[in-house]
């Protein structure tokens, strides 16, 4: 089954660190995501597609479409 996710959250919150934590050995670029990062993962019989998606208020507009036909949102929301 395909599961299509999208993770938002402000800048620094920790989007992208969980993603490549899921990913495992991945590099991470040092900072902020410009426009998007997506990934595939498989868990059980799932396959996830996740598109970690910028924080920065320039690019916060655009989350309303990276919403279309996603089964889940994750929220990142930092440390307060
Ligand atoms: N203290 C702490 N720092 C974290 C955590 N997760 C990520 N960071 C750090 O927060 C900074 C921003 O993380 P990043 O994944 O780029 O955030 P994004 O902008 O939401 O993608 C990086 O320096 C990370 O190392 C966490 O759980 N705790
Ligand atoms: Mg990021």
């Amino acid at each position: 089954m395909e599961m299509r996710v999208v993770t938002l959250g402000l800048d620094g919150a920790g989007k992208t660190s969980v993603l490549f934590k899921l990913k495992q050995n991945e590099f991470m670029a040092p900072g902020g995501t410009i426009g998007f990062n997506v990934e595939t993962l498989e868990y059980k019989n799932l396959k996830f597609t996740i598109w970690d998606v910028g924080g920065q208020p320039k690019l916060r507009p655009l989350w309303k479409h990276y919403y279309l036909n996603t089964q889940a949102v994750s929220r990142s929301q930092g440390e307060p």
